[in-house]
């Protein structure tokens, strides 16, 4: 608890061109959570050398990613927007965490085996420590919720099996953090396979809308979406393609899929790829504008890359300090 607030923790990576799946599955619902919680959102640099970086693109994006969480409508006044790198107690706890953390358990991660498959060329150990690095993130705020998507689920229950394991030796440290499931979170998928979801790092550029994609590119996109031969806009299972193009629709325009199923009933599906479209670039238009705006400010984000550093900080340190003490590391002479 922070001023009686709870705490809410969660962090995306800069790798890659984000998309509207990032955008509307996680970014846009953590701008209502900052008026209910204390929430701290981590650009996790850290994270994403875990992977090969050019470093000049890695520094672009990082900025660039934090600037979309405030162009998205997150107030850096209230939430806490920061580099994980500027907090160096995420690396030092992630050290301490390893030790209590088995090479077993970290051998069942699916992430793990298929990041590794797909960079077979560096299987490095940052890689395989990665989710202990995501459990430092989390327990050094002692956050109580972490928005995440189901792939991340694996990862937050080892979070929470290396928090129980410290506090079942050393006594209460950590916060038990939960995951926070948002109401029927919109899962964007791939316009080209609507079974796989919507990915930055899928290849094939047609398959995701890009937030910073121009009105011509996504209603060219969604043009050639890839549907079905049924010929009837339904909301159910067996038409995956119109389903996603529905719940983009609804998550775009706070519709229910039953008011969009009945709004298109009779109609083609070129008529509901030309609205989708429409109604994304109407979106994404705002969001490219601000992020344009703030980007030439650079008096301003500098200032709160700055603050918001330091306000991470503060409530980091204070974790990690107790944790050192705990386990037996001298205490600093003041
Ligand atoms: P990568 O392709 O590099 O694995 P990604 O696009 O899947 O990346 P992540 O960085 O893993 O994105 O996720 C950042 C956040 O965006 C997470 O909270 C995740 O749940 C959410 N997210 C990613 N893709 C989608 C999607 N298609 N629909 C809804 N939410 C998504
Ligand atoms: N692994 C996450 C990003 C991430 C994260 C975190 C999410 C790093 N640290 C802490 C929530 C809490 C991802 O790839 N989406």
């Amino acid at each position: 608890m922070i001023d009686g607030k709870k705490v809410l923790f969660s962090g995306m990576q800069s790798t890659g061109n984000l998309t509207l799946g990032n955008y509307l599955g996680a970014l846009k619902n953590w701008v209502a959570l900052a008026d209910e919680y204390e929430c701290f959102y981590c650009v996790v640099d850290e994270h994403s050398i875990t992977v090969r970086q050019d470093p000049a693109v890695l520094r672009k994006r990082a900025r660039a990613l934090l600037i979309l969480y405030i162009a998205a409508g997150i107030d850096p006044d209230k939430a806490c927007l920061y580099y994980q790198s500027h907090v160096s107690a995420h690396a030092e706890l992630a050290w301490i965490l390893n030790c209590f953390t088995y090479m077993g358990e970290m051998n069942r991660m699916t992430q793990f085996k298929d990041k590794s498959a797909k960079h077979a060329d560096n299987i490095n150990v940052g890689l395989f420590a990665y989710p202990v690095l995501m459990a430092a993130d989390i327990l050094l705020y002692q956050a109580d919720l972490v928005p995440v998507g189901s792939d991340q689920l694996q990862h937050l229950e080892i979070c929470r099996d290396i928090a129980q394991r410290f506090n079942n030796i050393y006594g209460d440290v950590f916060t038990i953090p939960e995951a926070y499931i948002g109401k029927a979170g919109a899962r964007i998928m791939s316009l080209q396979n609507p079974e796989k979801k919507m990915s930055k790092s899928d290849e094939n550029p047609n398959a995701s809308i890009y937030l910073m994609d121009d009105r011509d590119t996504i209603i060219r996109k969604f043009r050639r979406a890839v549907t079905d031969s049924e010929g009837q806009i339904a909301y159910r299972d067996e038409q995956p393609g119109i389903r996603n193009l529905l719940d983009i629709y609804c998550a775009c325009t706070g519709k229910t899929p039953d008011d969009a199923v009945a709004e298109f009933s009779g109609r083609g599906y070129g008529d509901l790829k030309s609205a989708v479209g429409e109604i994304v670039a109407d979106t994404l238009d705002p969001l490219q504008k601000r992020c344009a705006e703030l980007t030439k400010d650079k008096g301003y984000i500098d200032s709160v890359i700055k603050n918001n550093a330091e306000k991470a900080s503060f409530y980091a340190t204070k974790t990690l300090r107790k944790v050192q003490h705990k386990i037996g590391f001298p205490d600093r002479i003041r």
